[in-house]
């Protein structure tokens, strides 16, 4: 990192990119996704806190915290879940939201302001993983609203294609917590500095590495695996020097976590389509699109094996979809071997 980026804060790094986007357009910035994305910038630090304090829980004793299976982790998921639908409920930058933890639609309603956004979010991904000190993460979709400023959004808002959105990212409670975002221009992070509370940019322009040295998936689901997903493994992870061979296996079970990784040393992770009913685990608004939207501006790819993550119009909040995302070559490679076992 260059000396004169030093020190700088996820509150800066937005500003000034918001400045090129007026150069660029024209545009006045009305200073509005700033201040959204400082609004989640402080809920990712809260639950990074409460993630942190978890371990701890039994030990302390702290109230409704005293069972550390299951229990615990549910409550960590409704903790992160009402952190962040308050924060942007009052934010007033938001006019509907939707979350992993809710069915229906979040909207912002009198006294609070309904603003220009549509957010839909994963509180926290991978929380089964809270009780073995795994990271975990937040995901996060920003859209721009369609309807008309300061009345209540729909949930047409939030039923839109990935490649719509005005932004995404991640915040990943792991060693360290860091914050991810994209707004087109970049992929950029930030990591938390607990002793000045401040997330500061620590990865500027992140660009997946052209080598794909890893694959990533659940392999005890092989068994319901398609032929051509079977197929695929078995070739990225057979001996050789070619640039989709020779893979190395790595899976942590935490969405975030695996991406990250990937995103930074290269890799491609796979949760296919179930071969018996052709569908996946993962949901499309707050795990599959954003971090489609990260892999696309970091030179990546993602894919259901038979079309574009981000081209795929959702069709509702929770839908689930195959996910194959991660180094374009491989993400590709995936899609040709779909395509061949259908013609065959
Ligand atoms: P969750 O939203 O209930 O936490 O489930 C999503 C998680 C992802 O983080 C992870 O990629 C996947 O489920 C792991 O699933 P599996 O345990 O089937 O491998
Ligand atoms: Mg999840």
């Amino acid at each position: 990192m260059e000396n004169s980026q030093i020190g700088t804060t996820l509150t800066h790094h937005v500003l000034l990119q918001q400045r090129q986007h007026a150069k660029r357009t024209g545009e006045q910035p009305a200073g509005d996704f700033s201040e959204l994305l400082n609004q989640i910038a402080v809920a990712g630090k809260i639950i990074s806190a409460e993630v942190n304090m978890a371990g701890l829980a039994d030990i302390l004793g702290v109230a409704g915290r005293t069972n550390v299976q299951g229990e615990e982790v549910m409550k960590l998921d409704d903790f992160a879940n009402n952190t962040i639908v308050e924060i942007l409920r009052r934010s007033g930058h938001v006019c509907i939201m939707t979350s992993e933890e809710v069915d229906d639609p979040i909207e912002v309603r009198e006294p609070h302001f309904p603003g220009k956004y549509a957010i839909a979010f994963d509180p926290l991904d991978g929380s089964s993983n809270i009780d073995v000190n795994v990271s975990i993460g937040t995901i996060f979709s920003i859209h721009r609203r369609r309807g008309e400023y300061g009345s209540p959004g729909s949930e047409a808002d939030l039923l839109r294609p990935g490649a719509e959105l005005a932004a995404a990212g991640y915040v990943i409670y792991g060693s360290s917590t860091m914050l991810v975002y994209t707004t087109g221009h970049g992929v950029h992070g930030f990591t938390l500095d607990p002793s000045v509370g401040e997330f500061l940019l620590s990865h500027e322009n992140i660009r997946i590495p052209e080598k794909c040295g890893t694959y990533s998936t659940n392999e005890g689901n092989s068994s319901t695996w398609t032929a051509s997903t079977r197929h695929y493994v078995d070739a990225v992870k057979s001996p050789g020097d070619g640039p989709l061979e020779g893979m190395r296996s790595r899976y942590i079970g935490s969405l975030v976590a695996d991406f990250h990784r990937n995103l930074i040393k290269g890799g491609v992770f796979l949760y296919p389509a179930d071969a018996a009913t052709g569908k996946g685990k993962l949901r499309l608004l707050y795990e599959a699109a954003p971090l489609a939207f990260v892999a696309k501006h970091a030179g990546g790819y993602a894919s259901t094996g038979y079309e574009s993550i981000l081209d795929m119009k959702p069709s509702e909040l929770h839908q689930r979809v195959p996910l194959i995302i991660g180094n374009r070559d491989a993400v590709e490679a995936y899609e040709r071997s779909v395509a061949d076992e259908k013609s065959t």
